[in-house]
């Protein structure tokens, strides 16, 4: 069984980060370290919330994995809330990265704007960490912040992939670009492997509703599918399927929560795509 780690956040309420990527990564039938950089009792768009930094904990946990000897297929990382831990995740990629498929999903901003505490001083962090990284998959609001450059909502064909082969010159081989909306009615990824200098793009119904989490379950439900042995671009059609899925079964819930998708109902159809 391949065994990944991620590293971000636990939010203790709110379907994001560490509490779908658990799941999610476990339901590909992998198995799923996580390194939990903060606590917080929810995720940052709630009114109020804690936050319990760990940062401190990430380089003893590093130290004591390496020395026992344990190995990662892959390392993938989510919301990261500070330029120490950056560094500190860089030193983890140097450490494990080796062997390992490095995945960067640099959270930090959507539709034009960056979540709260986060500056362009850190996107240009994270963008010297996705140097480090074989894949990364930002939505184009973080690229847009990652490579300095005004967002640009009504974008085409041609200036996403302009965007895309700026984004593989930060130093990652591969770089998709998740949420373009291209066509009318549809809702995909944009990818690019610059070593082949090809292009990938899928693109499945477009729902009307917007519902925040989205982005943590794309990403896990792609590093799942890669570790179930599907190509980069076969993985990003799998997680492109699954969030609608999950995006249909938050809507087919009169009681669903505001802060979340159902992703839990839609695990099965994950599994079956997976087969
Ligand atoms: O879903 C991304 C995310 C993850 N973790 C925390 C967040 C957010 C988005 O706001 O606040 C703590």
């Amino acid at each position: 069984m391949k065994r990944i780690m991620t590293i971000q956040d636990v939010s203790c309420v709110g379907k994001c980060s560490l509490t779908v990527a658990l799941p999610i990564i476990s339901a590909a039938g992998v198995e799923a370290g996580i390194l939990p950089t903060a606590v917080l009792s929810t995720h940052t768009q709630f009114d109020k919330f804690t936050f319990c930094d760990l940062t401190d904990e990430i380089e003893k946990i590093s130290d004591t994995l390496y020395e026992l000897g344990i190995g990662f297929d892959a390392i993938y990382t989510g919301y990261l809330g500070s330029f120490r831990q950056l560094g500190l995740v860089g030193d983890f990629f140097d450490r494990f990265g080796a062997g390992a498929l490095k995945v960067v999903d640099p959270v930090m901003a959507d539709n034009g704007v960056l979540y709260k505490g986060f500056t362009p001083e850190f996107a240009c962090a994270m963008a010297r960490l996705c140097e480090k990284a074989d894949l990364i998959i930002p939505n184009l609001t973080e690229a847009s912040f990652m490579l300095g450059i005004p967002y640009n909502p009504n974008y085409d064909e041609e200036y996403i992939k302009t965007v895309l082969k700026r984004l593989t010159e930060l130093g990652c081989p591969s770089a998709a670009i998740s949420g373009v909306c291209l066509e009318d009615g549809k809702i995909g990824v944009y990818y690019y492997n610059a070593p082949s200098d090809r292009y990938f793009y899928y693109a499945n119904e477009r729902l009307p509703v917007q519902f925040h989490g989205t982005g943590d379950i794309f990403a896990s439900a792609t590093v799942g599918a890669i570790m179930r042995g599907r190509s980069e671009t076969e993985a990003l059609a799998v997680a492109v399927d699954f969030t609608l899925m999950c995006m249909k079964k938050t809507l087919a819930d009169p009681d669903h929560r505001t802060y979340g998708v159902n992703f839990e109902e839609a695990l099965p159809y994950y599994i079956e795509l997976l087969k």
